[in-house]
């Protein structure tokens, strides 16, 4: 007989976690090379489906405060990269607990057997469970469905019979002793020492998480971005239309054409959908008479093509945020759309549903009433890039991007309008844009000397939705409203371009802005967070001049001039 030496539940978490990173590894060196689920974000994405919006949007607004705060870079990409992580800190936190719990229910176990069976059907009701959730979500994987279930079943079974073996031989580490049969010889088998043990668990984990992962990455390239990184935009700078106007943005004023890398990207999926262009057809269904199917290229065959310089703004986006950008969208007419499928005269909205199956409702007589409103396949005169809804999103002018699914996979004309998914998680029901402006630059290094003053430019951007922008105004340090001049906008639906040239003063100074729209109407002064209605209030930025000494004697840069 051997005295059995119960391992703590505290052992078997630790055993989890090294276990569960190993999984990780592996889960994802095989969605790497063979489009086979990556459990972490099918968790997480199953989640926070089921999360009530107010906790969801609390989640994301204190994520975008520490972005903010601790200046992690574009918000959009910072935050997708914060929930990648909590997606795998989640996902390694869950294979604790299991580990544990199944320690826990070993060791209540009368007898010593070196059994795997208890870790082999905790592996497989964990493979199974997971397997289902991924089913529910998943919008990578490629592999053939069988092979997904087989592939989960199997690691999961592997990961629940090595937490068992390991659970054995921490629970047979006492020294023993035995008979030999033939002899009748004690023979004593050497302790296992637990700490050396766990030392050498622990290195072989390390091991393998890090090259499965390193071979992932490696390897990789699936996951969504793509592997060309290309800083310029397609749309050279000379096929702007406003490329004649003098107004020369303030220096450190945001790009008025976004580049397309950092256009902003916001979704509901860890991982963009990825949606082949040879199997994709737009399915229209419901109240029409011509419930066509279509193809891609009947798309772009069947309509006139638009093009429309176009501003998109998420309903998130702080005054002064980064979820804001400007490119060029082309496709066709809704209205033309329309004309093709003869909606009948019940049809009251379209319910338009996204791969992912984010859906929103759009009223039939907007559509009608709005010539502007366009499917949209290419951006920047490129076949839409998969997080940006490759291959058809919608536009709809002056509504926040919330309304406006990407990755259309169908289209239904219903009888009545329903809440969409962010209305139904108590976001803006029309989610219409409100009038809002922004000071990108005090370029107190760009000043400019201009007969005997120095100016300082000033400026930045102002936003109207589709109502465009008829006047900005800056104040400073809280004196009189000043007219700023500005640039004309890329098009009636794209931000404007603002600058004020203020006359220099040493000093301390705080600069704010304030736009009307196109009917005159003055924007909403009043400070406003995002929820439910978008942000709206004045913004502001502060500066100190140089002393007029140090602009008079600059210090000397080089001396090669
Ligand atoms: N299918 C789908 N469409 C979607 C979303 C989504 O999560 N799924 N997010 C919406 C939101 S909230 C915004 S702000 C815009 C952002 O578009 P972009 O990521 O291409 O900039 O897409 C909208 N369309
Ligand atoms: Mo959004």
């Amino acid at each position: 007989m051997n005295a059995l030496r119960r391992p703590t539940i505290w052992l078997g978490a630790l055993v989890g976690g090294l276990l569960t990173s190993v999984l990780t590894a592996a889960l994802y060196l095989a969605d790497q090379v063979a489009g086979l689920p990556f459990i972490p974000f099918d968790l997480f994405d199953f989640v926070s489906r089921l999360l009530p919006g107010p906790l969801l949007t609390f989640g994301i607004d204190r994520m975008v405060d520490i972005i903010t705060a601790f200046n992690l870079g574009e918000t959009s990409a910072a935050a997708k990269n914060a929930e990648l992580l909590m997606a795998l800190a989640a996902f390694i936190a869950l294979g604790i607990v299991v580990a544990a719990f199944g320690f826990g229910t070993m060791n209540r176990r009368e007898t010593a057997a070196r059994s795997i069976t208890p870790g082999l059907a905790l592996g497989l009701a964990f493979g199974a469970i997971m397997m289902l959730l991924s089913a529910q979500v998943n919008l990578t994987a490629t592999a053939p469905e069988l092979a997904q279930v087989g592939w989960v079943i199997l690691a999961f079974a592997a990961w629940g019979t090595a937490v068992n073996w390991i659970y054995n031989d921490l629970a047979h580490s006492e020294a023993k002793t035995k008979t030999d049969e033939s002899t009748g010889e004690t023979i004593v088998i050497e302790p296992l020492d637990r700490r050396q043990f766990m030392v050498r668990i622990g290195g072989a984990s390390a091991v393998l998480t890090v090259v499965g992962a390193g071979l992932g990455a490696l390897v990789g390239g699936r996951g969504g971005e793509g592997k060309v990184v290309s800083t310029a935009s397609v749309v050279p700078e000379g096929e702007l239309p406003n490329i004649n106007d003098d107004l020369t943005p303030a220096p450190g004023t945001r790009p008025e054409y976004t580049p397309l890398d950092e256009h902003y990207r916001i979704d509901i999926s860890a991982r963009p959908p990825v949606l082949d262009s040879n199997e994709w057809r737009l399915e229209v269904s419901g109240l029409v008479d011509n419930p066509v199917n279509l193809s891609l290229q009947e798309l772009y065959d069947k309509f006139d093509r638009i093009d429309r310089f176009i501003t998109l703004s998420c309903i998130s986006n702080r005054i002064g945020g980064t979820l804001i950008s400007t490119t060029k969208w082309s496709g066709f007419r809704a209205q033309d759309f329309l004309a093709l499928v003869q909606p009948q005269a019940d049809a009251v909205a379209l319910k338009i549903t996204g791969a992912d199956n984010f859906d929103e409702y759009v009223m039939l007589d907007l559509i009608e009433s709005d010539e502007r409103i366009m499917f949209a396949y290419e951006w920047d005169d490129q076949p839409l890039k998969q997080k940006h809804g490759f291959p058809l999103r919608i536009y709809i002018p002056d509504r926040y991007g919330m309304k406006q699914p990407k990755w259309i996979k169908s289209i239904e004309f219903v009888d009545a309008w329903a809440e969409g998914y962010w209305v139904r998680r108590s976001w803006s029901k029309d989610a219409i844009v409100n009038t809002t402006s922004v000071v990108d630059a005090v370029a107190t290094n760009a000043i400019i000397k201009d007969d005997e003053d120095y100016i300082v430019p000033i400026g930045g951007i102002a936003y109207a939705g589709a109502k465009q922008i008829s006047r900005v105004e800056v104040s400073v340090n809280g004196g009189e409203w000043q007219a700023a001049q500005l640039r004309q906008p890329l098009s009636e639906l794209t931000w404007v371009i603002w600058r004020y040239d203020w006359r220099f003063q040493e000093g301390d100074f705080k600069f704010e802005v304030r736009a009307y729209d196109g009917a005159d109407d003055l924007q909403s002064l009043e400070s406003r967070g995002t929820r439910p209605d978008g942000a709206t209030g004045v913004h502001s930025k502060r500066a100190t001049m140089p002393t007029l000494e140090t602009l008079e004697n600059p210090p000397a840069d080089d001396a090669s001039e």
